[in-house]
């Protein structure tokens, strides 16, 4: 099974790949908030909170997440929420329809210990994905069941992709500027930024040409943008420009920002995180997006889910941690991995 080989869960415990369909099915998820999934027989309902529907990443893990409520049959119920007050009305609306497990994206990691109180209150298993919740102490809260990605290794995986284009290009490292944009107080989001920066210095990029810029909420491509302006306003000497951050949108931010410049794509290496947004940028010939690391939203999604179903079920607990991989996609393969991770026919 090609799928297996390629996104490999370090810890493997309850979530298995092995249950996974081979296609993604189904296919009308909506991102709307307060949606749900239903199946005639199942009375089992889980609630799947994301901190923005409106991001291409979300959409897919709700999309492999109703395919688990498919398969077992129970009731998703799918709420974006963007902050505190949301949370604490989703997990609400999840307890009153009855639900039994909550999986979630947090939008804040610090309303860790306000979430895990919310849950034993409304009686609600709680299973974090993506974001890791924080404790007061600013630590992991390392009984919380968590799965993410190796933010650390697929960092250095995005330095490396910049490293080799730009070697390709020709291009002397001594002379390129790096705009990164991150987002420091999400951890894993921090973990990715500084393994690509540790991959680039390596590779020869010197420190003092590395630009660090806040990439301020709404993560989204538009203040992406703001962030990405920041850096090419202050460095007008710079010529040549590669661009990283926790994941594709805000490259594709960065990426946009140059083209309002008029910044030509030759001159731009941007990579990405996650493959669902940057994946429209590899369909056009050519941009300065150049490449971003898929991640299995399969994984997820679905065996989030379903490892909640189990949990509420047979009493199985999941994993505490789990970590996930992913795979460069660039101009040259994306249509294939996108086919083997599901996300498109
Ligand atoms: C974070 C990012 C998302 C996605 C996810 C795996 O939540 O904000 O874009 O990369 O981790």
């Amino acid at each position: 099974m090609k799928r297996r080989y390629f996104f490999t869960l370090v810890a493997l415990g309850a979530l298995t790949l092995a249950g996974c369909p081979s296609n993604s099915g189904g296919g009308e998820t909506s991102p709307k908030s307060g949606d749900s999934t239903t199946k005639p027989g199942g009375d089992v309902k889980i609630g799947f909170v994301v901190k923005d529907a409106a991001e291409p990443w979300f959409q897919t893990e709700w999309k492999f997440a109703e395919e688990a409520s498919k398969k077992y049959g129970f009731q998703l119920i799918k709420i974006e929420a963007k902050d505190a007050e949301a949370v604490d009305s989703a997990i609400n609306s999840i307890a009153t329809q009855g639900a039994k497990g909550l999986v979630i994206c947090t939008p804040d990691t610090k309303l860790g210990t306000t979430i895990v109180a919310k849950c034993k209150e409304k009686n609600l298993k709680l299973l974090t994905v993506d974001d890791r919740l924080l404790g007061a102490d600013g630590k992991p809260l390392a009984d919380v069941p968590y799965l993410g990605i190796s933010a650390s290794d697929i960092g250095k995986t995005v330095g490396q992709a910049i490293a080799d284009e730009a070697k390709k290009r020709g291009w002397n490292l001594a002379e390129v500027g790096a705009a990164v944009l991150t987002v420091d107080e999400i951890e894993t989001c921090k973990q990715r930024t500084d393994g690509a920066t540790e991959s680039l210095t390596a590779a020869g990029l010197p420190a003092k040409n590395i630009f660090r810029t806040p990439w301020k909420k709404p993560q989204q491509i538009p203040t992406a943008v703001d962030a990405a302006n920041i850096a090419l306003t202050q460095h007008p000497e710079i010529k040549k420009w590669v661009a990283f951050s926790s994941n594709d949108d805000g490259v594709l931010g960065f990426v946009r920002a140059t083209e309002q410049k008029g910044i030509a794509p030759e001159s731009v290496i941007g990579v990405g995180i996650n493959g669902t947004s940057g994946k429209d940028d590899l369909k056009k010939a050519k941009t300065g997006f150049h490449a971003s690391v898929l991640l299995s939203a399969r994984t997820h999604g679905f065996s989030t889910a379903e490892a909640m179903y189990k949990w509420v079920t047979e009493g199985k607990e999941p994993e505490k941690e789990t970590y996930t991989k992913g795979t460069l996609i660039d101009r040259t393969n994306f249509k294939d991995k996108l086919k083997e991770e599901g996300i498109e026919p």
